[in-house]
């Protein structure tokens, strides 16, 4: 009762020491926090999430470290030979579920798909993609079987790296949305004689 009496008295002085006050206030305060938490965090979720799409989105990459000690690539450079490979579809499948056929029915190669270079000689090297509707990729394969580089070959579009091979012997390439049939070798030979 005596409580009731000074809340008569002193309206002003109600809303800082009356517990109940302050626990009707403690929700108000806390909604809007509540709200605020959950828009970060909502922010922080799509943040990760555009990373972790961007991520899969970008997996091409050059040799670098060890793998630029077997073969070193450059977008761009003076080349001292040179080759064009195409992406070519040689066949068709024709047995199978319908679905399947139409997904992974075409059997593409690179052509030439076994090409001899010099060691320590730079090789432009020219991609060229002839199907309208397919993205090929080209990845070169280690002697421990790890990829060295994996780069993409879009349609109709040309792509020209320079290699230098800095190891004698044979280096394994494919693209792999249509391996084994779309594979080819490097054959490294000794720096060319002038
Ligand atoms: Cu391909």
């Amino acid at each position: 009762m005596p409580l009731l009496e000074r809340r008569g008295k002193y309206p002003q002085a109600v809303p800082v020491n009356d517990p109940l006050q302050s626990r009707s206030i403690q929700p108000l305060i806390g909604a809007p926090s509540i709200v605020l938490i959950l828009i970060v965090l909502a922010r922080f979720a799509s943040a990760a999430g555009s990373s972790s799409i961007t991520k899969p989105a970008d997996p091409f990459f050059l040799p670098t470290g060890d793998a630029a000690k077997i073969v070193t690539v450059a977008r761009e450079g003076d080349a001292e030979a040179g080759i064009t490979v195409l992406t070519e579809a040689v066949a068709i499948k024709e047995r199978g579920p319908q679905p399947t056929i139409k997904k992974f029915g075409e059997v593409y190669a690179f052509s030439p798909n076994f090409i001899a270079v010099h060691r320590d000689q730079p090789t432009q090297i020219e991609f060229w993609n002839l199907q309208p509707d397919d993205e090929h990729d080209f990845a070169l394969v280690g002697p421990d079987l790890k990829i060295l580089m994996y780069v993409k070959l879009p349609p109709l579009k040309k792509t020209t790296y320079v290699f230098t091979f800095h190891r004698e012997g044979v280096i394994g390439f494919k693209c792999l949305r249509h391996q084994p049939a779309m594979s080819g070798q490097f054959l490294v030979l000794p720096p060319e004689t002038k």
